[in-house]
């Protein structure tokens, strides 16, 4: 290798190092050097106004012990500048065994089994210009550690436009989100168990009565511009479903009057009729010439058994 080769090797190095770097400033920080932790179990710890100054510290959570339950909390702030870029995502290196996340007391997140995590977080669970505080609740099996590894959270470049978007919000109902239908039993929501993120999920049961086989939940409106394609998605569960489960965009005008899409009332599509497990669902729809607003419709028409709905969001592509 010639000297001047060589030379040119060691600058692309430079530049490629230097590259990263900049990406990794601007796009991801690394929490890490002042977490607390305290042993045992209280879902009042995901509040960030419990007070937690008499919690252990420690500048890594992997240098705190775990056994059974532990809470660890993390405090910090955004940079300014993201504020409005898009959604974060928090990634966990490694973690022992199950574990229940939440961000400024609402849940992003749980699993069941050891190993890394990646949480997709809403912009608008975000505090940009204040403090945000992290807790986690999780339970370790063998003596040792809890966490390890780092810790970090990255700027994605899709917000999602829906408020509320993974029911983790409450009111009597899910803030922002509406129930459609012939009779309020066929519709309900709960902690349930088997939600796929956080604590809350919706969910659609079908009866036998005709008339109560179709119902709904609509989101809050959210503001779009004609011409703009957007994109919906939800994570369905279904139990024993006969009949339609469906994903759908409704477009209104200014007036709040529904607007068609392509001769029909709404961007549709159905999501399967077999049992199953978590599985995503997504569909497009351009904005029509005269639509001011649009909501994400959850539909479910002439199913016998209960279809459930998590983790919804609605992007500009
Ligand atoms: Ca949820």
């Amino acid at each position: 290798m010639t000297k001047k080769i060589w030379f040119a090797g060691i600058l692309s190095l430079v530049f490629v190092g230097l590259l990263s770097f900049v990406v990794m400033a601007e796009g991801t920080i690394v929490l890490d050097g002042k977490w607390v932790f305290q042993f045992d179990d209280d879902l009042a710890w995901a509040d960030p106004d419990y007070d937690v100054s008499d919690w252990e510290s420690y500048a890594k959570p992997a240098d705190a012990p775990a056994l059974g339950f532990g809470w660890y909390r993390y405090d910090f702030e955004l940079p300014e500048d993201w504020e409005g870029k898009g959604d974060l995502e928090l990634n966990i290196a490694e973690l022992y065994d199950f574990d229940w996340t939440f961000i400024n007391g609402i849940g992003i997140g749980n699993g069941n089994r050891s190993g890394k995590r990646t949480y997709s977080i809403p912009a608008s669970y975000l505090n940009f210009d204040g403090k945000n505080t992290l807790a986690l609740r999780v339970y370790t099996i063998n003596p040792g550690i809890g966490l390890d590894g780092n810790m970090e959270l990255t700027l994605t470049d899709s917000v999602s436009l829906l408020k509320n978007p993974s029911f983790e919000v409450p009111v009597n109902t899910p803030a922002k989100w509406t129930a459609t239908g012939t009779d309020k039993n066929v519709f309900f929501w709960e902690e349930a168990a088997t939600v796929r993120t956080g604590f809350r999920a919706v969910g659609l049961k079908g009866t036998d009565a005709l008339a109560e086989k179709e119902g709904a939940w609509m989101s809050d409106i959210m503001l779009v511009t004609p011409g703009n394609e957007y994109r919906a998605q939800a994570y369905v569960k279904a139990e024993d479903p006969t009949g339609e489960t469906t994903i759908q965009i409704r477009f209104y005008n200014a007036d709040g009057d529904e607007v068609l899409y392509e001769n029909e009332r709404a961007v549709s599509r159905n999501l399967g009729r077999r049992t199953s497990d978590w599985t995503r669902g997504n569909l497009y729809g351009t904005a029509p010439e005269d639509a001011a607003y649009a909501r994400v419709c959850l539909v479910s028409k002439d199913n016998s058994g209960i279809v459930w709905f998590d983790d919804v969001a609605f992007t500009l592509e």
